[in-house]
């Protein structure tokens, strides 16, 4: 057999093993692995390379509506661009509803932004908002079935956070039509209450979001959304974690047997939240929710990984310019840490990250690092084994790594729509220096050479790990 492409002479790495081998690709997809191929219309040669699944983050915010005067600085077209070079195939940004809307439209909304604009695949979240009985009676079971199979609902923000018995009964939605729930677990009075005390008190610089923010916020959603979930027998996946007492909380009801997953991100592993005390506004470019804490969280973050209580690293890229009216320097975020843009860029950082932190320093394996970055997110999200794996049959959707490569990172070097990167002058070993996308390149040394539109929306299925454990009946 003649292929398109054959990925010759490189080390194939999946979540469950590392095997010398070469990639035979035929119309877009892994048709054959191992020596001696045959021809090729192109034979790329991957002599001392890593061959890795492409990265799939399954929590980016892309063209995402946010509060008047404040605009999110990646639409599809350049968060697709930056996520490709950062070595990913697939991202999975959220369709936010607001109270009042359909649901329907705002999917409509999102695939109209990302129709045509994307330079690798997409799929959609939906956020949650609107828990009315027409939104949980209708819309969301016909979503769900149409292959949105994943949605996340807030416990705090002005507008986003759902009551207790609304995520109830958005859970129960979830049970009865095999939706995966993501949850934001933060206490919302608890912040209102510290954050209302401390702009009394003039302590208004960017530094005290994380004190408005503290662990118990975090830990006691965890706790309660947990609660909430083994109550309606429906899996929950906490999304970006940023401690051990939240951890445990999650370590503790998967030790119990309840079906809950964990998700946390480069900025609790790398990032404290001294980051956020930079002079003047600079702490702005931190400020994102929870926020990064200190040296004992960013362990306890690696313990999770390690020890596979968390089964997800992605991003949470949720990106704002920081000298920008209509970004972090917002004129009211001068006034109080309140109204300053939740969320820092990361899509193509993430990757680079872990590999050099994680597979470089001997704390997670490479195989473990193919299954955070990638095929989890893929088991996780109903995409699975199409996405995710190098295996005959799958999508070739893969990302060339050279293992040495040594990168200060640094926003020139980056591809978002933000002017700063809060990993700047941050030192890793190991870069990805080429990304194909259904076995078409879509980032080769160093230049982007996909077309944009040549991502695609990608339907998903139920999430087999969105099966309620069979625990309690639903009355
Ligand atoms: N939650 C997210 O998931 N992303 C950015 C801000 C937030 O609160
Ligand atoms: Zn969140
Ligand atoms: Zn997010």
């Amino acid at each position: 057999m003649a292929f398109d492409t054959i990925i010759r002479g490189g080390t194939v790495a999946t979540a469950s093993d590392t095997f010398a081998c070469d990639v035979g690709i035929a119309a877009g997809r892994i048709a054959a692995l191992g020596a001696d191929l045959g021809s090729a219309g192109e034979i790329v040669d991957a002599t001392g390379r890593l061959v890795l699944p492409g990265g799939i983050d399954s929590h980016v915010h892309l063209a995402q509506p946010s509060v008047p005067g404040i605009v999110m600085a990646d639409d599809f077209e350049s968060g697709t661009r930056a996520a490709a070079f950062g070595g990913n195939t697939m991202v999975l940004p959220f369709a936010l509803q607001r109270k009042g809307q359909s649901l329907r439209q705002v999917v409509n909304d999102y695939h109209a932004k990302a129709d045509g604009n994307c330079h690798i695949d997409v799929s959609f979240h939906m956020i949650i908002a609107d828990a009315s009985d027409r939104v949980l009676g209708q819309e969301l079971p016909a979503l769900v079935n149409d292959g949105y199979t994943s949605f996340k609902v807030f416990m705090t923000y002005e507008g986003l956070a759902l009551s207790d018995l609304e995520i109830l009964n958005v859970m129960a939605v979830a049970r009865e039509t095999g939706a995966l729930v993501m949850i934001h677990a933060e206490n919302y009075d608890a912040i209102r209450f510290l954050t209302d005390r401390l702009e009394r008190a003039g302590k208004t610089a960017p530094a005290f979001h994380a004190t408005s923010r503290p662990i118990p916020v975090e830990r006691e959603a965890t706790h309660r959304a947990i609660s909430l979930a083994e109550l309606v027998d429906v899996p929950l996946m906490i999304v970006h974690v940023s401690n051990r007492e939240a951890m445990e909380e999650i370590r503790r009801a998967q030790q119990k047997g309840l079906k809950v997953y964990g998700e946390t991100c480069p900025q609790y592993l790398v990032l404290t939240a001294r980051d956020l005390e930079g002079l003047n506004m600079e702490g702005a470019k931190y400020v994102c929710s929870p926020p990064p804490r200190d040296a004992a969280s960013q362990q306890a973050c690696w313990d999770g990984l390690q020890q596979k209580v968390f089964s997800l690293f992605s991003s949470d890229h949720c990106p704002f310019r920081y000298d920008d009216p209509h970004g972090k320097l917002v004129p009211r975020g001068r006034t109080s840490f309140r109204w300053v843009p939740n969320g820092i860029p990361g899509v193509e950082t993430r990757l680079p990250i872990l590999f050099s932190e994680g597979v470089g320093r001997g704390r997670i394996s490479l195989n473990e690092f193919v299954a955070l970055t990638a095929t989890n997110h893929a088991k996780t999200y109903g995409l699975y084994p199409r996405k995710g794996t190098i295996a005959v049959g799958s999508d070739a959707d893969i990302a060339i790594w050279d293992a040495a490569r040594e990168v200060t990172i640094a926003q020139s070097l980056m591809h978002d729509g933000t002017d700063y990167t809060p990993y700047e002058g941050f030192k890793v070993t190991g870069w990805p220096i080429a990304t194909m996308v259904r076995g078409s390149f879509v980032v080769r040394d160093g230049k982007l050479v996909g077309a944009k539109g040549f991502g695609r929306y990608v339907s998903r299925e139920k999430s087999p790990l969105a099966v309620p454990a069979g625990r309690v009946p639903l009355v």
